[in-house]
């Protein structure tokens, strides 16, 4: 076979490869020419017979008809594909407004936290933190609760089996173990707050739940420096600035075993002004938490010398707090997971 032969099939074999319409048409013209009785490959095979001469004279121009006729094959093979396409179907509009992606957002009870760290942190308070899981010296013992006190009844508290350990551990009932822990390693004079997650075991219903937020506070210094006044002073500020607006605060005495005097705080009621409405059952005040004068036994706790340091400590539930802000009528709907909910913040 000569190289005009070769230079026939590549001219025959362009002008099919240009002509096919079809994937079909594609495939019979791939055996036509590559396959195994094709002409080239005959010819290829036939290259091993040939003398070296014969083989420097032919032997370029068939390899030369096959990679052209392989680039014509590749190139009406994308054509076919090309025309094949129904591109109307395919159509993009580019001007088409996109699908917006649901966008999560923060826990109520996390924007609380964090514009209650804001006002604090403005009046030079540090924030501190602590284990949700405890051990029984710090949720009580240190806190003068002894494991006879009747207190610890006033909290009902998930235990966790903790046999074998020298300490017995639980789920904190409120925010106050931080105090001794941050004392433990902090001197006086300090101020800080402690916002967390806290734990009761106890029925539910649309003021308790057995899982809520407290937030704490502490302020130290040398015996003398710190008052209830103080403590009265600082928690006005506090809620005027979080109910954006002047707020009343009043102490009753009460008790709780970690602090002399104890205090329960009230503030005038957010809804009416303290004139008297339902929400505070007609006497203009609500009720907010606890809060009084360190004992000095948990000073020593702490590791303290008795005398000292003198203090205030308070705290309250942050979920009642929020249903007052927002008027949230059931403490339980914090926790439910009721996407409905938490879509309104
Ligand atoms: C008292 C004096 C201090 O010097 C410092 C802190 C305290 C507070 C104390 N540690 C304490 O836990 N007191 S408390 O048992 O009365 O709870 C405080 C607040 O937590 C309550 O006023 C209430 O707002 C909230 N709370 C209690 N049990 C709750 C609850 N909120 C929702 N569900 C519950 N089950």
């Amino acid at each position: 076979m000569g190289t005009e032969r070769m230079t026939e099939i590549e001219e025959e074999g362009k002008r099919a490869f240009a002509e096919a319409g079809s994937d079909e048409v594609l495939r019979e013209l791939e055996v036509r020419f590559f396959g195994r009785k094709s002409e080239l490959t005959a010819a290829l095979k036939g290259l091993k017979d040939l003398s070296a001469e014969e083989k420097r004279e032919i032997g370029p121009s068939i390899q030369g008809t096959r990679t052209v006729l392989m680039e014509a094959f590749v190139v009406a093979k994308e054509r076919v594909e090309r025309e094949g396409r129904d591109w109307e179907s395919e159509r993009i509009d580019v001007t088409a407004p996109g699908i917006a992606e649901p966008l999560g957002h923060l826990h109520p009870i996390t924007t609380m936290i964090a514009e209650i760290e804001d006002i604090f942190t403005r009046l030079g308070f540090d924030v501190a933190d602590g284990p949700e899981l405890e051990n029984e010296f710090y949720n009580f013992d240190a806190l003068n609760m002894p494991s006879d006190h009747p207190a610890r009844d006033m909290q009902d508290t998930f235990w966790i089996e903790s046999e074998g350990l020298d300490t017995r551990y639980l789920l904190r009932t409120h925010t106050s173990p931080v105090q001794v822990r941050y004392m433990e390693t902090h001197v006086p004079p300090f101020r800080i707050i402690v916002p967390g997650r806290v734990f009761r075991n106890e029925s539910t219903d649309a003021t308790h739940e057995h899982t809520f937020h407290q937030f704490e506070s502490l302020v130290v210094g040398e015996t003398g420096d710190v008052t209830v006044g103080h403590f009265k002073h600082l928690a006005e500020t506090f809620f005027a600035e979080f109910f954006g607006h002047k707020i009343d605060v009043r102490l009753r005495p009460s008790y709780f075993p970690f602090v002399e005097p104890g205090f329960e705080f009230d503030i005038s009621c957010v809804f009416c002004d303290g004139k008297g409405c339902a929400s505070c059952k007609g006497i203009g005040w609500i009720e907010i938490g606890g809060a009084g004068m360190v004992q000095q036994k948990v000073f020593e706790a702490a590791g303290y010398p008795r005398g000292k340091y003198q203090g205030f400590a308070w705290g309250f539930g942050l979920e009642r707090l929020a249903m007052m802000k927002r008027r949230i009528p059931d403490a339980r709907l914090f926790m439910s997971g009721d996407l409905r909910f938490i879509r309104q913040f």
